[in-house]
């Protein structure tokens, strides 16, 4: 009869202790960790900021195998989105960032999906 409840209660602690590590978990989780300000030494490339509802610059033009990088400078969330599906930011909320590496020449033109008032704008990848 000891044993069994020494059995039970171990099963308890077990079962406690397995809430405790998922709630810590949890916690931890909305952490995003903010990057100091990035400088800059990317070879090749472009940057685009999206800033006041606009991409900015709305074209930029980048070599083969080179990364665009996108952040959002606005405090409304807003996503880079190829037209043709080729990529996705996924939502930026402010001081996010999305980078995706053009392997294939071509003219990208990408939106923001939350906001179909936005102007397009393009990536030129040579
Ligand atoms: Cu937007």
């Amino acid at each position: 009869m000891k044993k069994y409840i020494l059995g039970v209660s171990f099963m308890i602690a077990v079962v406690v202790m397995g809430i405790a590590a998922c709630s810590k978990s949890g916690s931890n989780d909305p952490a995003p960790t903010k990057s100091t300000t990035p400088t800059a030494p990317t070879t090749g490339g472009a940057s685009v900021s999206i800033s006041g509802f606009a991409f900015s610059p709305a074209s930029v033009t980048i070599k083969a195998g080179e990364a665009v990088k996108w952040t959002n400078a606005d405090t409304a969330p807003h996503t880079a989105t190829d037209v043709a599906g080729s990529f996705d930011s996924g939502m930026l909320n402010q001081s996010g960032s999305f980078s995706h590496t053009f392997a294939t020449a071509g003219t990208y033109t990408y939106k923001c999906v939350i906001h179909s008032t936005m102007a397009t704008a393009t990536v030129v990848v040579q």
